[in-house]
Order: C-alpha cells, then sequence, then structure tokens
C-alpha cells in the first residue's frame, strides 16, 4: 500500500523535476551560428568566410603582414585587404589606377592604425607588380 504522504512526496517531486527542466530550457542562451570559426556570429559577420590565415597574403604573395583576429564584425586584415584589391581591381580602368586605388584605400587603414606605414609599403610593392 502507498502511504498518502509518498504519494504526495512523489507529486511534489515530478513538478518540481517539470519546473527544473522549464527553468532550464529558458536558462539556454539563443543559439549562436558562426560558420568560419572566427568568434562572431554569423548574423553579425560581414566576411564569411574569414580568411584566417597566419599572414596576409596578396594575389599569392606573403606579405608577411600578421593577419589579425576578426573585428566586431567577423572581418580579419586579410579579408579587408582582400576586398580592397578586389574592390580596386573591379573599378580601375588601368594598372596605374589600381595601384592609386590599392594606395588610397590601404592609407585609410594606415590612418586609422589597422595597419603600420611599413606595412602599406610592403602591400603597394606587391600590388604594384601585380599583371
Ligand atoms: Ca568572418
Amino acid at each position: 500500500m502507498v502511504s498518502k504522504k509518498f504519494t504526495r512526496f512523489l507529486a511534489v517531486g515530478v513538478i518540481a523535476l517539470f519546473l527544473g527542466a522549464t527553468w532550464a530550457r529558458a536558462q539556454v542562451p539563443p543559439l549562436i551560428v558562426d560558420t568560419d570559426l572566427d568568434g562572431v556570429d554569423d548574423a553579425i559577420d560581414e566576411c564569411l568566410p574569414s580568411d584566417l590565415s597566419p599572414t596576409v597574403v596578396i594575389n599569392g604573395v606573403n606579405t608577411g603582414i600578421p593577419n589579425t583576429a576578426a573585428n566586431a564584425v567577423g572581418c580579419t586584415l586579410a579579408d579587408l585587404i582582400q576586398d580592397i584589391v578586389e574592390l580596386c581591381l573591379a573599378d580601375a580602368k588601368n594598372h596605374g589606377k589600381f595601384v592609386s586605388c590599392v594606395s588610397h584605400e590601404t592609407n585609410i587603414l594606415k590612418r586609422a592604425r589597422t595597419i603600420s606605414g611599413n606595412q602599406k609599403g610592403k602591400i603597394q610593392s606587391i600590388v604594384a607588380k601585380m599583371k
């Protein structure tokens, strides 16, 4: 025979379990998807997939410039430089204008202290040799 006390004990236990599970479900943080594993949620990642190479490589040439971790919007330095090169290649009418475009864009990175003057020089020297 099951006593009333034991039945009540079981009922309270089941309710406690249900409430506990509900509480635990409420505590689960929203699902974060980070496809390129750069630490930035895909929902706000403007560079998918990111170039996580240790150094910045332009057109197959290693600049030796250390790549950075992704910024707040999910872009590494390699992503930014690649974007600049692609944008300038698409916009420039000739090689001179391409080199000038990269110079202009990397100047912005230099002023923002994202790259040093020496690093800007390395980038310029590589893009000047691109065909
Ligand atoms: Ca990214």
